[in-house]
Order: structure tokens, then sequence, then C-alpha cells
């Protein structure tokens, strides 16, 4: 296999960037840049990084020699400072002597290939990177362990072991003695139970829960842009009292007990004559469709316009805010939250408004973080399991119950990873970034 490269950290300006190396003897290409490169293994090594005999950066550096690493191949990290032009001319250095640059999730997937990671393990990479709050990543990381892994391979042997002893008692019933070993209905029993309580241990999370966007929408000058601000708790926006101050969707993150959003402020609408005004309209409009939840505001001149917005915003889940209380002016019945941005009163209801509308259902007894691929496996063991249960209870032929508990194996085997077909990994590995 090729010598590949990758940033593993986001090409922007930090304090300090990391690349990662992976292939065979892909040490012995680091004599280019080192005047002596590593030697020991998983020694952090402080030198000078040299491209065309010019020193780039005094970079930390850790060799790990294969099997003994992340891809199970020799590997090399750098550490360097995170400028930008630092960041181009390893790249450079790295292209120069023929390093190929990683595709997406090459390096869990070489892992994968050489036996460091199962195919789970290698999912729940990916899992723990996208999650999003504080229980998704602990379940992530409880899968990544190792321990669903292990779990897994135990029940796949269980089954191997209930097959065998099945297949035991097709050659007992060729001699014509029909007789139900009463020790392996119990064994097959305490199986089937056992599967379908480590099943409701396996949370699955739902592609809608992965976007968290909230967009803010309204009439012009109700004070969108102040409360964007004001819920993010530093000035993001441009507010002014000129009617149109926002013409671009403008997006920043919020953290909020333990869930992080992404908020858009978008343009007033009203009519326009103003070209760019009418294109950020539009834009408002176009982002209604991409929203997981919207926030309409208001304040007292406008409420009467809620209703245009209520038919706009059709059926996406809809929070209906009331602005500008501190004006002490009457409040227009029928919203769902009557707050001031200028004061903050009220904003804090709003925040476990939204938050609540996101809140993941996490059974108590969770513990695994799984993938959708994974829920439909174990979805074909568990039937085949009581299928090929009912079966050997009604005294059917017990080749059909030994086909059950081959196929109910297999969907476990496909899980973890055991033959595996080509384009279900390239499918897996190209949801990854670069670098893992
Ligand atoms: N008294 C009071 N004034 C507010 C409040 N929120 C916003 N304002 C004022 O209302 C005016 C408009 O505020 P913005 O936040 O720019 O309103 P917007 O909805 O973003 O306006 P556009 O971007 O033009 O659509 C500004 O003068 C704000 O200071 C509030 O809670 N109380
Ligand atoms: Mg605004």
């Amino acid at each position: 296999m090729s010598v590949i490269y990758a940033l593993a950290t986001p090409p922007a300006k930090s304090a300090i960037c990391v690349f990662r190396v992976s292939g065979e003897s892909c040490l012995d290409l680091f004599k280019d840049f080192f005047s002596s490169p590593p030697k020991k293994e998983r020694f952090f090594y402080l030198k000078n990084f040299y491209y065309d005999k010019r020193l780039v950066d005094r970079v930390g550096v850790v060799y790990f020699k294969g099997p003994k690493s992340y891809t199970g191949e020799d590997c090399v990290e750098i550490y360097a400072h995170g400028g930008l032009a630092v960041i181009k001319e390893i790249i450079s250095a790295f292209k120069s002597v023929g390093f190929d640059e990683a595709g997406p999730g090459e390096f869990t997937k070489r892992a994968f290939l050489n036996d460091k990671l199962s195919l789970n393990e290698a999912e729940s990479v990916l899992d723990l990177i996208n999650a999003s709050t504080k229980e998704e990543a602990y379940m992530s990381a409880a899968a990544l362990s190792g321990r669903l892994s292990s779990e897994l391979g135990a029940f796949s042997e269980e089954i191997n072991n209930l097959r065998l002893r099945v297949e035991g008692e097709i050659d007992f019933n060729d001699e014509d003695e029909v007789f139900l070993d009463e020790k392996l209905k119990d064994s097959f029993a305490c199986l089937v139970s056992n599967f379908e309580s480590f099943v409701s241990k396996c949370h699955h999370k739902s592609n809608e829960s992965v976007s968290k966007k909230v967009v803010f929408i309204g009439p012009v000058n109700s004070g969108k842009s102040s409360l964007f601000n004001r819920l993010l708790g530093f000035e993001r926006a441009i507010v002014s009292n000129k009617p149109g101050t926002t013409r671009d969707l403008i997006d920043s993150e919020l953290f909020y007990n333990d869930l992080s959003f992404s908020l858009y402020d978008t343009a007033g609408l009203r009519d326009t004559s103003d070209f760019i005004e009418e294109e950020g309209i539009r834009k408002s409009k176009e982002e209604i469709k991409n929203a997981d939840l919207v926030v309409g505001v208001f304040d007292k001149t406008s409420a009467n316009e809620s209703m245009f917005f209520t038919s706009l915003v059709g059926k996406k889940p809809y929070l209906k805010v009331f602005n500008k209380t501190d004006l002490g002016d009457d409040l227009v019945e029928g919203f769902d939250c009557y707050l001031s941005a200028k004061t903050g009163r009220g904003v804090g209801d709003l925040k476990k408004r939204i938050s609540k509308h996101f809140e993941v259902n996490i059974k108590n007894n969770s513990i695994y973080m799984v993938k959708e691929r994974h829920i439909d496996l174990f979805s074909v063991c568990l039937n085949h399991l009581k299928s090929g249960f009912d079966k050997f209870e009604n005294e059917e032929l017990f080749e059909l119950v030994a086909e059950d508990l081959k196929i109910s194996r297999e969907s476990l085997n496909s899980i973890l990873g055991r033959k595996s077909a080509d384009d279900l990994l390239g499918d897996i590995f190209n949801n990854f970034c670069i670098g893992k």
C-alpha cells in the first residue's frame, strides 16, 4: 500500500497543526526532512523540518512502528506550528517524496483492514467526532472502546455453539427418535432473551437529530439580530433601528445544556425594491426549508403579520416569539414566548424551549451508540433467532433451525466486519473526514 499523509487538524490558523503519515517503511522517506530521522519508537522528538534545504519549522515528531500504531502500519505524526504557510510547505514536502494525500477515512480503513479495529469500532470513530451532546459522546466512546465488539463476538460464538448442538440433534433424529433436549431449549430461550435485552441497550441516532439548525425569521426591525446576539452572548450581527439592516444570512454555533445548535439570523421580510435586500429575503425564505426549527420574532408593531409567517413556515416546527416586552406595551396573545432581547428577560425560557425541541430521547439504559446499519442487522439476527426457536419448540425440521442460526450469526459478523464486501467499506469510509 502507498504511503499516505493527511492534515489531522482543521486547515486554519491555529497554535499547532498535526500531520499523520502511514505506510510501510515511511520513516525512510523522512531522511529528506530531518538531518537525522527519529529512531526510537513512541518517543516525542523536537526536530528541525527542512524542505528544499530550507528550514520550515521546528516540529514535534513521533514514530510508531507497525503493527503498534493506529493503522497497523508504520506511522509518523508531525506537530508543527499551525500557520497556513507552514501547512502548505509541509504538504509540498510530503508530495515531493511521493506521499499520497489520504482519502476520507483512509487511516481508519487501513486500521480496519489491518485488524486494529472491527468495522463497528471504525464506524464509532465517526460517531464520536460527530457527537454533539455529552451522552452521544459517552455512548460512542463505549462502542469504540471494544466493549460492543466483544459483546457481539460473544453472541456470535454462542449462536455458533447452539447451531452445532442443533446439528447434533439432526443426526439423533435421523434414527427416528424425536427427543427434544430440554437443556438445549433452555439455552436457546436464554440466548433470545439476552440478545433482546442487549439490543435495547443500543441507541441509534436518527439523521434528523444530527443537524440542529435554528433559523430566525420575521418582519424587519422586530429584533431578530438583537435576539440572535443575546442568545450568543456577543455582538455577532449588526443591530440598528433602520429596517432592513440584515441583508445576508449570519450563522453561529450556540452551546447550551450539553447540546450545540447552529443559529441563523436572516434578513427581515418586507416588500423592497432594493436588489441586495431582495436577494437576502429570497435566502431567508430558502433557509426556512433547511431549518430544523424556525423561530419567528415579532414586536408590538408587527404582531399582526404573524399569520403570514405561520403560512410561510408550513409544517416546520415553529416557535413564535413576542419581543420588546421592556417597552411596556400591551402583550398580544398567541405567542409561545414573551421576552426582551434588550434586557434579556424571558430569553432563558426561549433557550429552554429550543433545547427541549432537540432533546434526544435517549433511553435510560442506553450504553452504546450504533448506526442504522447495525439496527437493521440486529433485527435480522433477532428475527431469525426467534423463528429458529419457534421451529425448535414445534419440533420442525432441525435443518431449518440450524439455517436460522446461521443467518443470525452472519448478520452479527457483518456488523463486526468479518467478510465485508468492498462496496460496503466504500460506503462507510467515504463519510469520514480526511485525516481520520
Ligand atoms: N426596546 C427594545 N428594543 C429592541 C429590542 N430588540 C431590538 N430592539 C431594537 O429594535 C431595532 C431593530 O433591531 P434589530 O435586532 O436590528 O432587528 P432585526 O429584526 O434584526 O431587523 P432587520 O435586520 O432590519 O430585519 C434596534 O433599534 C434594536 O435596538 C428589545 O427587546 N427592546
Ligand atoms: Mg437584523
